[in-house]
């Protein structure tokens, strides 16, 4: 495919402030960052919300109410709720907001799953060994919980209640026998695009053979009736990003996902992510797709 879709995930909920003063925290700081990203060239914002006073991760309704009228207004990008959240929610809190703003796309996690953080934080400590890492605290013992059974809710009350279609996150290759049993079951519908999460304790880690393999079961149990996209943490962001386009498939960046534009160097925004990683792509040929691109390509509904 010569058309690519570059998302980009803005703040998340795993890096915390006090690891880089370019984390957007505030609704004005989130907004701002994805207008500027889209203008960057993503055509999708994957969107978390924080607590503007404490910059923790946060599920509040009110404090996505803060910033998605302002992305809707500043851009045309697709937005994309998660509904991860973070692992030490509960599914309720994670789709309180997605529910009530019935966007267009949404994060869905494929399966339940050990999240440990510090090695995470260690490979972005490899190289800003003073960071503070607070509330990585206990990651040692996360699970962030993705059943079948709430799999299903959220298809059924984002997907067929509401019309989003979904960012299928798989961390490893049981989850893409689990988008193959949803498929199965009536409840998604082709295209699948499904992001593939590298760099996780818990999930598969960012080696090039496990890209490969992953696209490889994919083709077999999807055929043409789906898409990829790679996120990688940290310091593999952008190398797994330039195989995924070598091998046909989309890219995500941002913030959620690393903190560094460069070994050593903090990104100073999501957009300079997004810049980088248009031009690896456009350098290998690839033609980055606007908002309606993108709606095109994964129908989604506008
Ligand atoms: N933070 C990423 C590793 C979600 O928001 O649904 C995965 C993620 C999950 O983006
Ligand atoms: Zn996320």
């Amino acid at each position: 495919m010569r058309e690519i879709i570059i998302t980009c995930a803005l703040t998340g909920s795993i890096h915390t402030p006090s690891m880089s003063p370019h984390l957007p925290v505030t609704a004005d700081e989130i907004a701002k960052a994805g207008v500027e990203a889209a203008e960057a060239g993503a055509s999708i914002l994957h969107l978390h919300a924080r607590d503007p006073e404490t910059g923790r991760p946060s599920a509040d309704p009110d404090h996505f109410r803060a910033f998605l009228p302002r992305l809707k207004q500043g851009c045309d990008a697709v937005l994309n709720l998660s509904t991860g959240g973070s692992a030490v929610m509960t599914l309720d809190e994670r789709l309180a907001a997605p529910k009530e703003a019935a966007p267009e796309m949404a994060s869905l996690n494929m399966g339940t799953m050990n999240f440990a953080l510090y090695p995470m934080a260690e490979r972005i400590t490899d190289w800003q060994h003073d960071w503070e890492q607070p509330f990585l605290e206990g990651s040692d013992d996360l699970v962030f919980k993705n059943t079948p059974r709430d799999i299903a809710r959220i298809l059924t009350e984002l997907g067929q209640e509401r019309g989003a279609r979904f960012e299928f996150e798989c961390y490893d290759l049981g989850h893409l026998y689990m988008l193959r049993h949803f498929a199965d079951r009536g409840l998604i519908e082709a295209p699948f695009f499904i992001q593939f999460v590298f760099g996780v304790l818990g999930g598969m880690g960012p080696e090039p053979e496990n890209l490969s393999h992953m696209v490889r079961i994919a083709d077999k149990l999807f055929g043409a009736d789906y898409m990829f996209s790679v996120l990688a943490a940290g310091r593999h962001q952008m190398p797994m990003a330039a195989q995924a386009a070598a091998m046909g498939g989309h890219v995500r960046v941002g913030l959620e996902d690393s903190l560094t534009i460069a070994r050593g160097t903090l990104a100073r925004s999501n957009a300079e992510q997004v810049e980088k990683v248009r031009g690896i792509v456009e350098a290998m040929g690839r033609e980055v797709v606007d908002a309606d691109g993108a709606r095109r390509l994964l129908r989604l509904k506008g």
